[in-house]
C-alpha cells in the first residue's frame, strides 16, 4: 500500500472502530517509515472527529463512539514509544487527570504522550478524578503542573471544583494549573481561575513550558 492508501484506509476504519486493522495498518505505515506525527494528525484524529460530527447529527451513537475510540487507542499504544522518544532532561512534573464524572481520555492521553516527549515527567491519575485525588497525587507528587480534561460541558465545571478544593488544602500557591478538552475555550479557563489552557496537545507542551519557565523567573526575582 502507497502511504495515501494508508491513510485513506487508517482513516475508514478508524471511523467503523475495526480495531485490528487500525493497528495492522499502523504498523504498515510505520514500516514503510511514515512518522507517528502523520498517522496520527493525517488519519486518526481527522477520523475521530467525523465520529464526532456524526454523533452530533445522530448519524452515530455511543456504542460506535465506544469503538472508534478503541480502535484510536490501539494505535497509540503503537505511537507512544515513538512520540516520547526523546532523551531530554526532564523539564518538570505534570499531573495529568480527566475530571469527575468524564471518562473521555484519548485527548488527555495524547496531551500525556506529546508532554513524555518533550520531557516531562507525567502522572496520569485517570479519568473519573475527583477532588481528592487531584489534592492526594499533588501532595505525594509535588508536580509543577497540573493538568484537568473535560470533554462534556457538564462536566467542565468540575475545573473550578478542583481549584477552589486545592485552595482550600492550602496547595493553590504551589502548582500551575491548565486545562483543556474539546470544548474547553481560554475564555472559560480564565473564568475558572486556571493559570493556562491549549487546544491542543502540541500547544500545550508549549505552553506547559512557558508557564513553568515563567514561573522559575519568578521564584528567582
Ligand atoms: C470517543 C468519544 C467518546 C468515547 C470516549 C472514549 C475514550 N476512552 O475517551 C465514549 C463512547 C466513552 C464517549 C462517551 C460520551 N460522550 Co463522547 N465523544 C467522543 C468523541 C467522538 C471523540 C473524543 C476524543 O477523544 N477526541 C480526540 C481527541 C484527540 O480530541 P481533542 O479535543 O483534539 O484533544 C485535544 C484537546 O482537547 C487538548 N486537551 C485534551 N485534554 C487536555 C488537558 C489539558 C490540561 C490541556 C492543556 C489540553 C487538553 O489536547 C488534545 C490532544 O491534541 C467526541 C467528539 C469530539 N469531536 O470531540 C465525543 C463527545 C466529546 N462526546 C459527547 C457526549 C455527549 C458523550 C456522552 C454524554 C454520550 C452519552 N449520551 O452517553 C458520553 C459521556 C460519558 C462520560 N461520562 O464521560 C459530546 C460532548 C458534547 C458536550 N459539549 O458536552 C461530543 C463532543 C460528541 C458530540 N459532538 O456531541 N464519548
Amino acid at each position: 500500500m502507497t502511504p495515501d492508501e494508508i491513510l485513506k484506509n487508517l482513516y475508514d476504519e478508524t471511523m467503523i472502530g475495526n480495531a485490528p486493522a487500525v493497528l495492522d495498518l499502523t504498523n504498515e505505515g510505520l514500516s514503510i517509515g511514515m512518522t507517528p506525527e502523520q498517522i496520527l494528525f493525517e488519519a486518526l484524529i481527522p477520523s475521530l472527529e467525523e465520529v464526532g460530527a456524526r454523533f452530533e447529527r445522530g448519524d452515530y451513537f455511543v456504542p460506535e463512539m465506544l469503538i472508534a475510540g478503541r480502535a484510536m487507542s490501539g494505535a497509540l499504544d503503537v505511537l507512544r514509544p515513538l512520540l516520547a522518544q526523546t532523551g531530554v532532561e526532564t523539564v518538570g512534573t505534570f499531573l495529568m487527570g480527566t475530571v469527575k464524572g468524564d471518562v473521555h481520555d484519548i485527548g488527555k492521553n495524547l496531551v500525556n504522550i506529546m508532554l513524555e516527549g518533550a520531557g516531562f515527567h507525567v502522572i496520569d491519575i485517570g479519568v473519573q478524578a475527583a477532588p481528592e485525588k487531584f489534592i492526594a497525587g499533588i501532595e505525594e507528587h509535588k508536580p509543577d503542573i497540573v493538568g484537568m480534561s473535560a470533554f462534556l460541558t457538564t462536566t467542565m465545571p468540575m475545573f473550578k471544583a478542583n481549584i477552589n478544593a486545592i485552595e482550600k488544602a492550602g496547595l493553590r500557591d504551589q502548582v500551575i494549573i491548565m486545562v483543556g478538552g474539546a470544548p474547553v475555550t481560554q475564555e472559560y479557563a480564565d473564568v475558572c481561575g486556571a493559570d493556562g489552557y491549549a487546544a491542543d496537545a502540541a500547544t500545550a507542551v508549549r505552553r506547559a513550558k512557558d508557564l513553568i519557565a515563567q514561573r522559575r523567573a519568578s521564584v528567582n526575582a
